[in-house]
């Protein structure tokens, strides 16, 4: 899974960036931070995994990853353009979700947190870079459409037709991912990797002076039109604190968060949410090699989660073995619910669920 921290400039993207995967990258007060973007891949924390390595013992034991991208900050111009500059667009749009960082803390400069307005302002870069997609294509598809035939002509309508119900919802500031689109719709304009067809939270980075405000300025940003677009969620944390926090290490950090009743690092809590977002489930595989959890969509047939470790296993997919992770805890280890009639043979229809233990059965 791949989330990629976007927002207006100075909003906390590089201190949150910090507090989710542990780092030390350079924070700015001052204006002109660097291009390069910041990259860390961090582990999901999953207490099955563990438990499971217990188990089996396994010479490897494999955390599903979520790899973050914290870039440069937007232009405020919202609108005009500027707004996602041609270097940073790439990282965007190579994405699976987006984390808008919102300013919630009192800024020298910019002063009270305005969440909504800046909310929208991000919204609305990704609009007009998406619209901009759009009426770049939209002419040459007109100038082209008359010279092909056949097959050609008909994808080329195809294109034509989805980019025509998108650009009037871009043009009311709404959001590709809120236009309904069949699969084959979704795939005549997929490779324009529309920055608004991603899911997106919005997520308010809250100073330590306005802490007992949290609550009360994100549900100011939710009152913004963006954050009730499909697909699309807020939520807050204390991104200076969350920071510190996740760069101590282990028994240090342990003692903070008892001293300040921190039951869920932010970095957790957000993964969660980020599962949550993208509807994403895990599924496990175990053994004396390896013990790993994987992420797949929900609503992923057997086959489509064997593909996530390895294609051969799609296409030869013959059959899967599943077994809920509570009743593999509860008969001690696959084989022995496997002897007691636990495990289910699963065909090509079957719909793998969050905690299964999946064993694939393929011929290659
Ligand atoms: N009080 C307070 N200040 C913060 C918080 N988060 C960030 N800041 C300050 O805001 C400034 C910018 O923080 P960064 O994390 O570098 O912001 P950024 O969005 O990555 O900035 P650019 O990448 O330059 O756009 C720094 O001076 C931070 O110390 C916070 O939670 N509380
Ligand atoms: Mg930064």
């Amino acid at each position: 899974m791949e989330l990629c921290l976007i927002g207006l400039p100075k909003s906390g993207k590089t201190t949150v960036f910090n507090a989710l995967t542990g780092g030390h990258a350079q924070t700015s007060a001052f204006a002109g931070g660097k291009v390069e973007p910041n990259v860390a891949v961090v582990r999901v924390p999953d207490p099955r995994v563990e438990k499971l390595a217990e188990i089996y013992q396994p010479k490897k034991t494999t955390h599903a990853t979520v790899k973050y991208t914290d870039i440069a900050g937007m232009e405020r111009e919202a609108g005009h353009g500027k707004g996602v500059p041609e270097s940073v667009l790439q990282f965007i749009a190579r994405a699976d979700a987006l984390i808008a960082v919102v300013r919630g803390f009192e800024d020298a400069v910019q002063g009270a947190p305005s969440p909504a307005a800046d909310a929208e302002a991000v919204h609305l870069e990704l609009v007009f870079s998406d619209l901009a997609k759009v009426e770049n294509r939209l002419p040459r598809i007109e100038r082209s459409i008359g010279k092909v035939t056949g097959k050609e002509k008909e994808n080329m309508a195809l294109e034509l037709a989805v980019l025509e119900k998108i650009k009037p919802a871009l043009e009311a500031n709404r959001a590709v991912r809120a236009v309904d689109l069949t699969p084959d719709e979704e795939k005549a304009v997929r490779g324009f990797q529309f920055l608004t067809a991603k899911p997106i939270m919005y997520l308010l980075n809250v100073g330590e002076s306005l802490a007992s405000q949290a609550e009360a300025l994100t549900a100011q940003m939710s009152a913004a039109e963006c954050t009730q677009l499909p697909r699309t969620m807020t939520g807050w944390l204390e991104g200076e604190l969350e920071m510190e926090i996740a760069q101590l290490d282990g028994e240090d950090r342990a003692a903070f968060l008892a001293d300040y009743h921190i039951t869920e690092p932010a970095a957790d809590r957000i993964i969660r949410m980020s599962y949550d977002l993208l509807g994403y489930i895990s599924f496990l595989t175990v053994g004396p090699d390896e013990v790993r959890a994987w992420s797949v969509p929900a609503g992923s047939t057997a086959p489509q989660a064997a593909g996530a470790i390895h294609s051969d296993f799609e296409r030869g997919f013959i059959r899967a073995e599943v077994l809920p992770y509570e009743e593999l805890i509860a008969m001690g280890s696959f084989a022995a619910a496997k002897k007691h009639g636990k495990v289910r043979l699963e065909g090509k229809t079957h719909i793998v669920q969050d905690g299964d233990v999946v064993n694939f059965l393929f011929s290659v």
